[in-house]
């Protein structure tokens, strides 16, 4: 008989009072599982265990005889033959939903998800629950005290991510523990309410991406010329963001940009830029101005520039 006095056993158990030695010995055997109540944990195994039509006999010759060191006996054969995982498997994480029973869980971004999963086999209520390998947007519940657990929220990146759940028997993140890996599957949705990039330039006029271009004065070389004013607005339901505006081709040094005031333009609103001619050497000078943007379907938004340079 071990020093400490025992805990009292579920009221579901089968076992009595006089099994305690056998359910401490077994409970040694099982430490590092997730295992509480000794005669719960003997009741899992009895129940659990592919090895039940050996244990049980043995269980109830202990409660009657006393025989503790056959059932200790039992305990570490079949520890030693491998059992010992198929006791861990008594206790297991499942999916309640979305998928019951899967261990996938299938997500889209910009769409709701609520992912329920419980703690089942064990005898005592969790303190405390971890959940890592989240995709953005996704959020533990965090619950305590509670077998059942859930994330949920609307996922804003798309991939395949490796979700670990553990179940500790206390609050805190300790005691005995459980882990369960899940994959999650976010398949990319298409945007709700997507952002439409509108670039004006003089105002009034609207470019086309990769088409428009836009002409300067004639201006000297080493000289800056007046500015052009370039209006991007949206017309989309959604943010336009990310703004930021470069130069590429051969001439992009003969040119000056300013970055928009804004770098957000809400739906409905605009902001404006400057673009400058500078030239560095003579004659007509080329250069690509690059919008970045989020419009799914024009980004970067490219203007055409040029300007001739003369002595
Ligand atoms: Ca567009
Ligand atoms: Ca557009």
């Amino acid at each position: 008989m071990s020093g400490h006095a025992p805990r009292d056993p579920n009221p579901q158990t089968i076992m009595n009072r006089s099994t305690i030695s056998f359910s401490e010995r077994l409970r040694g055997f099982l430490r590092h599982r997730l295992v509480a109540s000794p005669a719960g944990t003997l009741l899992l195994f009895v129940q659990r265990s592919p090895l039940v039509k050996m244990l049980l006999p043995e269980a109830k010759l202990v409660t009657s005889a006393g025989l503790g060191e056959i059932a200790t006996w039992t305990v570490a054969t079949v520890a030693g033959l491998g059992a010992y995982d198929s006791v861990a498997g008594a206790t297991t994480i499942t999916q309640l939903a979305p998928t019951r029973g899967s261990t996938t869980v299938k997500a889209t971004t910009g769409k709701n998800l609520t992912f329920v999963f419980q703690l089942s086999g064990y005898p005592d209520t969790p303190g405390s629950w971890k959940v890592t390998g989240l995709p953005a947007g996704l959020k533990h519940a965090d619950e305590k005290n509670n077998t059942i657990d859930s994330v949920s929220g609307t996922p804003t990146e798309s991939g395949t991510f490796r979700i670990n759940i553990t179940a500790y028997q206390k609050s805190g993140y300790s005691g005995d523990r459980f882990s369960k890996s899940f994959v999650m599957k976010v398949a990319q949705g298409a945007p709700a309410d997507p952002p439409e990039i509108d670039v004006l330039q003089p105002a009034g006029v609207h470019l086309v991406d990769g088409r428009s271009g836009a002409k300067f004065a004639t201006t000297r070389m080493g000289r800056k010329s007046g500015p052009l004013k370039f209006t991007i607005a949206n017309t989309g339901k959604g943010d336009l963001t990310g703004l930021n505006v470069t130069l590429a081709g051969s001439g992009r040094r003969d040119f000056k940009v300013r970055q928009p005031s804004a770098r957000t333009v809400a739906p409905g609103a605009s902001t404006a830029f400057k673009v400058f001619f500078k030239p560095k050497s003579k004659g007509i000078r080329k250069a690509t101005l690059r919008i970045s943007n989020n419009d799914p379907n024009e980004n970067p938004f490219d203007v055409k520039l040029k300007g001739r340079a003369k002595p």
